[in-house]
């Protein structure tokens, strides 16, 4: 019967099965903070776990580049130029390559706590051979791709760019200059010479007490230095090796300009010290990378025009579709890939459907997210509302002859998060378009619903005006 709920507008039907939509949605929210306390092997608190969590990933990334910074998510700044294209704007995709350098590869000194100071030469390669891959198996020469640990690193970079707007690409090819920071010519990526993030590592202060993991450069250095004689951190393959995943990701979100929040209530990738209670980037991560370089779907040519939107599908009768649907989480899991937003004021997401006769559609944009303590390293912490970061609109649009708009409705709005569009009659034979914009210059996850339903029969009609009659009568008989 709940469909039939539904259809009506108005009545006790309505706001029961609309209660049932809150406790269906506490429900998954209990199911991923259990599986968070699994995960961790430790109750569903925040910042628990394992020794290693009082390990100091590093101090918030080397050499700030002067810049002008995004006055949001610890962004400090961002890839413009890169290897494999020139200079472009916040919210934007970029194309990012990542490499090794050589073992030997010079690397900077490394102040020590005595005041001596250590100047290793990059000894990655083989510490991933023998600390993380299978010595007695693998081929130790040659492409590196062959080595049982490349997957796992590999895997780092694909995370970043399965979430936002990053496409990570492997460059082989690397010339062995020295990793000399962010001011150097050579912090440039060059295709077939060298990657525009660079992988090296060396001893950097050991592995007792609290102590550095690794750092990384912020753009354009980009590149990262791991901390070989963190062997007993780095070799531990517990949930496939999340502790060097985890950093590795850590470093990488510094490489793509984001500098250290500290958050007291939630748990988020860029806080200063090492956590493997979750996996990868989390909500405010996220939020960084896609104010940064714009979510998945802009890619590839991006969906701001009608004709670069994003198919939604072909809808029959009853057909429900909808986007943006892990926005909402708790944790962020490494099986969820469904995040969405407007990045900024001048961000357009478009969606693309048709109908396969006289339908009624309806559509709704909830703007997702939740609230959590947040501030800069060792600074003031306050509290972030990430479901009103920016106030969005949602038009329903058809082109007519492929030049003008033909705007059917704007969205009306339901709740402070949510705007809807409803029961709006369409025919088959035309392309419609969602159109979802931001009013403020923010970044703002959305989750976006269509549900489309054949116009009905005269006699499907009587019997719907019944429905919620015999619903309400037999929930009174219960
Ligand atoms: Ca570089
Ligand atoms: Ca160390
Ligand atoms: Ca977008
Ligand atoms: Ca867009
Ligand atoms: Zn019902
Ligand atoms: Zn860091």
């Amino acid at each position: 019967m709940l469909p039939q709920c539904g259809l009506s507008t108005q009545g006790r039907a309505v706001s029961v099965c609309a209660l049932l939509g809150v406790l269906l949605y506490a429900a998954v929210v209990q199911a991923a903070c259990g599986c968070f306390g699994c995960l961790s092997g430790a109750p569903c608190a925040l910042r628990t776990g394992p020794p290693e969590d009082d390990t100091l990933i590093d101090f918030g990334g080397r050499d700030a580049e002067l810049g002008g910074g995004i006055a949001a998510f610890r962004i400090l700044n961002r890839w413009g130029r890169t290897a494999s294209h020139g200079a472009t704007t916040p919210g934007s995709p970029v194309t990012l390559t990542w490499g090794f350098a050589p073992d030997g590869t010079t690397l900077p000194s490394e102040p020590q706590d005595d005041g001596t100071t250590r100047n290793d030469p990059s000894d990655l390669i083989s510490f991933l051979d023998n600390q993380v891959g299978n010595p007695a198996s693998d081929p130790l020469i040659g492409d590196l791709t062959d080595r049982s640990w490349f997957p796992i690193v590999k895997r780092a970079y694909d995370r970043w760019s399965e979430l936002s707007g990053i496409t990570f690409e492997y460059e082989p090819n690397d010339d062995g200059v020295p990793i000399s920071g962010s001011t150097s010519s050579t912090r440039w990526g060059v295709r077939g010479v060298r990657a525009d993030m660079r992988l090296s590592g060396h001893f950097i202060d050991g592995q007792s007490g609290s102590n550095t993991l690794a750092y990384n450069w912020f753009p354009s250095g980009g590149d990262m230095v791991i901390d070989t004689s963190n062997t007993s951190f780095y070799s531990n393959s517990f949930a496939d090796n999340r502790r060097l995943r985890n950093v590795l990701m850590h470093e990488l979100g510094h490489g793509l300009g984001f500098r250290h929040l500290e958050s007291d209530n939630s748990s988020q990738l860029m806080e200063p010290f090492i956590s493997v209670a979750f996996d990868g980037p989390q909500i405010d991560d996220i939020l960084a990378a896609h104010r940064n370089y714009g979510d998945v779907h802009e890619k590839n040519g991006g969906n701001n025009a009608f004709a670069t939107a994003k198919h939604a599908g072909d809808f029959a009768d009853g057909d429900t579709w909808a986007i943006g649907t892990d926005g909402a989480t708790n944790v962020v899991l490494e099986t969820m890939t469904d995040f969405i937003s407007i990045d900024d004021d001048s961000d357009v997401d478009y969606f693309r459907f048709t109908v396969d006769q006289p339908s009624l559609v309806d559509i709704s944009l909830q703007q997702v997210g939740r609230t959590y303590n947040e501030g800069p390293q060792n600074g003031e912490q306050s509290p972030l509302d990430t479901s009103m970061l920016s106030e969005l609109q949602i038009a329903l649009q058809e082109l007519t002859g492929g030049i003008g708009v033909l705007t059917h409705a704007t969205g009306a709005s339901e709740s402070p998060t949510t705007r809807a569009i409803r029961q709006i009659e369409l025919e088959p034979g035309k392309d419609y378009y969602v159109r979802v914009t931001g009013t403020q210059n923010n970044v703002q996850l959305y989750r976006l619903d269509l549900a489309v339903t054949a116009v009905p029969e005269p006699t499907t009609l009587a019997v719907l005006g019944l429905a919620p009659l015999a619903c309400l009568s037999r929930r009174r008989a219960a």
